[in-house]
C-alpha cells in the first residue's frame, strides 16, 4: 500500500459531505491536504480542526476557470506537488421533469459538475505528467449510469464525468498517473438539501426508513483507491447502500 504520509491531496468541495470527510481521512493518515470550496467560514473551521502545517486551504469556486488556474499557480511550494486530486465539488439542483426544469439550474450543474471539474483537472494534470506521478479521483455517481425520473441533467453531467475519467486514463497511459471514477448511490450529506434548495424536510424524506451511505463510507473508498500499490488502477467504483438497488424498466400501459 502507498503510505498516505507521502501524499499531497487536493480536495475540491471540502466544506461539506464527501469532501470534508475525505480531507479528514487523509489528514488523519498524515497526508498533506489542500482544501477548497466557496464557503470561507467552513474552510477556516476545517483548517482549524485539522490543524498544523500539513493543511492549506482557500476559497475557490470551480466554475471560475481563471481563479482555478490562479489558485493552482499560487500554491505554496510545500503543497504545489499534488499527488491526489479529488474532484468532488458538485451538486444536483431540482428533481423535476425536463419539460419543467429550470434552465438556470441546468446551467449551474453543467458549469460546476462538468466545466469546473474540467478546469481543475486541466490545471493540475500537467504537473502530474511532469512528475510522472499522480492520481485523479473524480466523483461521478450511479446517476451517470442508471437513469431515474428527474435525474435529467444531473445524471448527464455524471455520465460526462464517467466518460471523461475513462478518456483521461487513455490519455495518461504510459505515465504513472492513475484515474478513478467513484460512482456512489444514495449517501446522506448536504446533497439533498442543496438539491431541494434548503427544504430540510424534503431532504430528510430522501433518507427516511433506509440506511444510506455516509460521507465517511465514500471517504474510506477514496482513501482505499488512493493508497493501493502504485501499479494498481481502479478505473470505476460503483457503490450503493445495501437497501438501494435497480428499478424495473417503466412500462406505461394505455389500455
Ligand atoms: P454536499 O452538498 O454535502 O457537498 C458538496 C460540496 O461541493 C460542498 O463542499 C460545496 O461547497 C461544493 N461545491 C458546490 N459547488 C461548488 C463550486 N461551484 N465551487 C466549489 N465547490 C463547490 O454533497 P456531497 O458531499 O454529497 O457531494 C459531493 C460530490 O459527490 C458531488 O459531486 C455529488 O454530485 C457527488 N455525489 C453525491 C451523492 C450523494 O448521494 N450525496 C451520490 C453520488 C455522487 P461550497 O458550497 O462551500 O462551495
Ligand atoms: C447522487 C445520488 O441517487 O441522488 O449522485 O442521483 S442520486
Amino acid at each position: 500500500m502507498l503510505d498516505a504520509k507521502t501524499l499531497t491531496v487536493f480536495v475540491t468541495g471540502a466544506t461539506a459531505g464527501f469532501g470534508a470527510a475525505t480531507a479528514r481521512r487523509f489528514a488523519q493518515a498524515g497526508a498533506k491536504v489542500v482544501i477548497s470550496g466557496r464557503r470561507a467560514d467552513r474552510i477556516e473551521a476545517l483548517k482549524a480542526e485539522l490543524g498544523g502545517d500539513r493543511v492549506h486551504g482557500f476559497t475557490l469556486d470551480v466554475r471560475d476557470g481563471k481563479a482555478v488556474q490562479a489558485a493552482i499557480d499560487a500554491l505554496p511550494a510545500e503543497f504545489a506537488e499534488i499527488d491526489v486530486l479529488v474532484n468532488n465539488a458538485g451538486l444536483a439542483l431540482g428533481l423535476g421533469p425536463a419539460q419543467t426544469a429550470d434552465l438556470a439550474d441546468w446551467e449551474t450543474m453543467i458549469d460546476t459538475n462538468i466545466k469546473g471539474l474540467v478546469y481543475v483537472t486541466r490545471a493540475i494534470l500537467p504537473g502530474m505528467i511532469q512528475r510522472d506521478r499522480g492520481h485523479i479521483i473524480n466523483l461521478g455517481s450511479m446517476a451517470g449510469t442508471y437513469p431515474y425520473p428527474g435525474g435529467n441533467v444531473y445524471g448527464a453531467t455524471k455520465a460526462f464525468v464517467k466518460q471523461f475519467s475513462l478518456n483521461l486514463r487513455a490519455d495518461v497511459h504510459g505515465y504513472h498517473v492513475r484515474v478513478t471514477n467513484i460512482e456512489p448511490g444514495m449517501a446522506e450529506s448536504e446533497f439533498s438539501e442543496v438539491r431541494f434548495k434548503g427544504d430540510k424536510s424534503k431532504a430528510k424524506d430522501v433518507y427516511k426508513g433506509v440506511q444510506p451511505m455516509t460521507p465517511e463510507d465514500i471517504a474510506e473508498t477514496i482513501f482505499f483507491a488512493a493508497t493501493l500499490p502504485a501499479h494498481v488502477n481502479l478505473n470505476r467504483i460503483e457503490m450503493m447502500p445495501v437497501m438501494q438497488a435497480f428499478g424495473p424498466l417503466a412500462v406505461k400501459r394505455e389500455g
